[in-house]
């Protein structure tokens, strides 16, 4: 009983814990660089990318009616802070990322967020 009570609870702490699963679809490489697609709009999606260390890197973030404050964006790594347009795309130039680095958008008022994982 004490077995069977230990295997349940530690079944159910697993499954809260599964770590978030990185996305690879929102990125395309082409011409020697990659690009990193993030939707900004409520939040930023998807929160977690996992994109290739040691290239060239576009950060496109997308606003579409967006007039929440995802649109004030901040990339702290970068020294990057902008008011995004309320409708289109904005391209953030970024340099090539040491494996295992990890850039992060926040928006202004540190709410909202996403992270790019670099290897
Ligand atoms: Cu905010």
């Amino acid at each position: 009983m004490v077995i069977a009570i230990a295997i349940i609870g530690s079944a159910l702490y697993f499954a809260t814990k599964t770590p978030e699963v990185a996305s690879t679809n929102n990125v395309y490489e082409g011409h020697g660089q990659q690009i990193v697609e993030i939707t900004a709009k409520g939040k930023y999606a998807p929160h977690l990318t996992a994109a290739k260390a040691g290239m060239p890197t576009v950060l496109r973030v997308k606003t579409d009616g967006t007039y929440d404050c995802t649109s004030q964006l901040i990339v702290p790594s970068m020294g990057y802070r902008q008011a995004l347009p309320p409708t289109g795309m904005t391209d953030i130039q970024l340099e090539a990322q040491q494996p295992g680095a990890t850039v992060r958008g926040v928006c202004a008022m540190g709410m909202y967020n996403f992270e790019i994982k670099f290897n």
